[in-house]
C-alpha cells in the first residue's frame, strides 16, 4: 500500500481489522520494519491525538520521525498555481513538496479544508499535490475531505466493544460555534458502510454529505427516531458540505441546541455507548454528564489512533 487516504486502500477490511487485533496485542512486533525509515509528517493545522498517535506508532515500528508544523517557522507556503507571488507567501508548494520528499521515505498530510472552494477542497488538491510531486508514499492525517485514520480507529473501537453482531451505529449532527470541515463524517460514513453493521445518519436539512460518502446509509431528519435503538451514538459537528446548495458550501446553517447529545437522547438510545473523535466542545456538541458516562468511549478511541496508525504504517513500510 503506498497511498492511504479511503478504505478501499486498505482492500480487505476483515484482514485489516485482524491485523489491528495483532498490533494490538504486541505492537513491536515490527519493530525492525522501521529500521533506518523515516516519516515526516507534515502540519497544516493543529493537532493533539494524530501528532501523538502517529509519532507513537512509527516509534512502535522502529522509525525516525521528523515533525513539519508549516505554520510555525516554516515559509508560508501559496499552494495554487499561477499565482503572482508578490505577497506575504515566500514559498510555493510545488518545490516545498519535493524538496520535503529528499529527506524521508513515507510523508503524512494534515491539510483541512478552506471551506470556501467546494470544488478545490473535494479535488483534495493539497493531498494530491503531495501524491503528485514528493516521490513518497502518503497517507492522510485529515485532508480537505477525509480523516480515515480516525475512522479506522472508530471501527475498531466498535468492534471491541460491539454487544451483538451487527449493532446499529447512528451518526448524528450536533452544534459548534465555528465551521468545521466534513473529513470526518465522511469517513466515518465510508467506513461504517463498508463495516457490518446497521447505519444511520441524522441532521438538520441542508446538512446532506456527499453521496459518495452516503452510500446506502439511510439518513433520517427526526433525530430522535433515529436514535432509538442505537448500539452507538456518535456525535459530530459538520458545515454545509453544499450538497442541495453550492451557495451554502462551509456556512453554519444550524446552532439548534436541540441536537446537544445529552442524557435524555441517550435514554432513548440501546443503551448505546458514546463517541467522538475529539477535540469535543462539552455542553455543545454532548453534555458532562454524557461523555463522563462509563458508556462513552471517547478515550478508546483516541487510544486506538494508535492502532490504527501502526497498521497503516506498517502496510505502507512493507510496499517500500
Ligand atoms: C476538526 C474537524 O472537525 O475536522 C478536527 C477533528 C479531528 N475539529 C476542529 O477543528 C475543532
Ligand atoms: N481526532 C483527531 O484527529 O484529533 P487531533 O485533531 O487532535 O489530531
Amino acid at each position: 500500500m503506498r497511498y492511504f487516504s479511503r478504505v478501499k486502500d486498505l482492500g480487505d477490511l476483515q484482514q485489516a481489522l485482524q491485523e489491528a487485533e495483532e498490533i494490538k496485542n504486541d505492537r513491536y512486533k515490527y519493530v525492525e520494519l522501521g529500521k533506518n525509515k523515516t516519516l515526516l509528517m507534515v502540519f497544516f493545522n493543529s493537532s493533539l491525538r494524530t501528532r501523538l498517535s502517529t509519532q507513537k506508532a512509527a516509534m512502535n515500528l522502529g522509525m525516525n520521525v521528523i515533525v513539519l508544523d508549516v505554520n510555525q517557522g516554516a515559509w508560508k507556503l501559496e499552494t495554487e498555481r499561477g499565482v503572482v507571488m508578490d505577497g506575504d507567501k515566500s514559498e510555493h508548494l510545488l518545490e516545498a513538496i519535493p524538496v520535503m520528499g529528499c529527506y524521508c521515505d513515507i510523508i503524512g498530510v494534515r491539510s483541512f479544508a478552506g471551506l470556501s472552494d467546494r470544488d478545490y477542497d473535494y479535488a483534495e488538491t493539497v493531498f494530491n499535490q503531495f501524491v503528485q510531486y514528493s516521490g513518497r508514499p502518503v497517507f492522510a492525517m485529515e485532508t480537505a475531505t477525509v480523516h480515515p485514520l480516525q475512522a479506522f480507529a472508530d471501527l475498531i473501537t466498535i468492534e471491541e466493544h460491539k454487544e451483538v453482531k451487527r449493532p446499529k451505529v447512528v451518526m448524528t449532527w450536533a452544534p459548534h460555534p465555528k465551521a468545521l470541515p466534513q473529513a470526518v463524517p465522511n469517513s466515518f460514513a465510508e467506513w461504517m458502510n463498508a463495516a457490518d453493521v446497521d447505519f444511520v445518519i441524522t441532521h438538520p436539512q441542508g446538512y446532506e454529505l456527499d453521496p459518495e460518502f452516503v452510500g446506502n446509509a439511510v439518513v433520517e431528519y427526526d433525530q430522535q427516531k433515529a436514535l432509538e435503538g442505537a448500539d452507538f451514538v456518535y456525535a459530530k459537528n459538520w458545515s454545509c458540505p453544499g450538497v442541495t446548495n453550492l451557495a451554502d458550501y462551509g456556512k453554519v446553517l444550524s446552532k439548534d441546541m436541540s441536537w446537544t447529545v445529552d442524557t435524555e437522547h441517550m435514554s432513548w438510545t440501546n443503551n448505546a455507548h458514546f463517541m467522538h473523535c475529539l477535540p469535543v466542545r462539552r455542553n455543545m456538541i454532548v453534555t458532562d454528564d454524557v461523555i463522563e458516562n462509563p458508556r462513552s468511549l471517547v478515550i478508546p478511541e483516541a487510544a486506538n489512533r494508535e492502532i490504527s496508525a501502526t497498521v497503516v504504517l506498517k502496510r505502507i513500510l512493507q510496499s517500500i
